[in-house]
């Protein structure tokens, strides 16, 4: 069984996509503990695939259950990889979530769904350009016209099937330091797969993520030097000076491969 999540913001498409993939082979509950809809089913035309529709998100901090929901799925039931679901038209805003998605250490694929009001739009976007920059395969798809969602299942297991994951390294360097930093003084984090989206969860002073690592007082203590450090060099708190970078890291990879074509701008918001 290969299994697949379906992860995205609200309205890219993600339930269109969804009822496409698995028909009449889905089945309605709640996540545990939570009035949050949990929606599985099978893929129709390969029973072997099974698809987790997770909430639509903007992002994998703690502070919604439908984030929490998503990312205790992604980390602890690890699926064999994620199909990221971005609304290419307003691909700028929806890459945000996808940097901390790629950053889980599970095999990801990008699904650039609308692709019909894009072209409709005279958009272009450079698809081998933004793989390259994203570390991850991209596919175009249209969940409301059917087109290219056989092809992505097909990515997906192939992607699955070889466990790659993305390259890392991608902020400026001070910020690598500081995760690689981490990374030393909490044991066991650097085995974990979901590494470095824990390391920056840590520097962000992830409550939830904390507690989980059941620190000693000198681990404690060396972890609150680093990121006081950190955040006095930077002039504010670990969250927001990721959220900068992620925003920086959004901003150049759109500008290098999207052309807008009737505004010329990047986002059409
Ligand atoms: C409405 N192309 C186009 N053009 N539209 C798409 C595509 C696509 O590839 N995929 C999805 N949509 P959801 P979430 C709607 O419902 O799947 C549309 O939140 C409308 N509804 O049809 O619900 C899809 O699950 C009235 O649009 O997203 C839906 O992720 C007028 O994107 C919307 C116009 O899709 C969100 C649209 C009463």
């Amino acid at each position: 069984m290969i299994r697949i999540a379906l992860a995205g913001n609200p309205n890219s498409g993600k339930s269109t996509l969804f009822n496409l993939l698995t028909g009449s082979n889905q089945y309605v509950g709640n996540w545990p503990g939570v009035t949050v809809e949990k929606k599985e089913g099978v893929y129709k035309k390969d029973k072997e695939v099974s698809i987790t529709d997770l909430p639509g998100i903007y992002s994998l901090s703690p502070y919604t259950l439908e984030e929490v929901v998503s990312r205790d799925y992604l980390i602890n039931e690890v699926p064999d990889v994620i199909i990221d679901i971005v609304d290419a038209a307003n691909i700028e805003r929806n890459l945000y979530l996808s940097t901390q998605l790629s950053e889980l250490g599970i095999p990801f694929v990008l699904a650039l769904n609308m692709m019909d009001v894009v072209r409709k739009n005279g958009d272009k976007i450079d698809i081998g350009g933004l793989s390259k920059d994203l570390g991850c395969q991209v596919v175009e798809i249209s969940a409301l016209k059917n087109q290219g969602v056989d092809e992505l299942i097909h990515v997906a297991k192939k992607v699955a099937l070889t466990k790659k994951v993305q390259a890392e390294e991608k902020y400026p360097k001070d910020i690598e330091d500081a995760l690689a930093g981490i990374e030393e003084i909490v044991p066991g984090l650097k085995e974990e797969k979901a590494r470095r989206f824990l390391a920056i969860k840590l520097l962000e002073r992830d409550e939830k993520v904390l507690e989980k690592y059941n620190l000693n007082q000198d681990q404690k203590s060396r972890l609150e030097t680093l990121i006081s450090k950190f955040e006095e060099d930077h002039d504010d708190d670990g969250e927001g000076i990721m959220t900068d970078a992620r925003y920086q890291l959004v901003t150049d990879v759109t500008k290098r491969n999207v052309r807008k074509g009737r505004t010329g701008e990047t986002t059409t918001d």
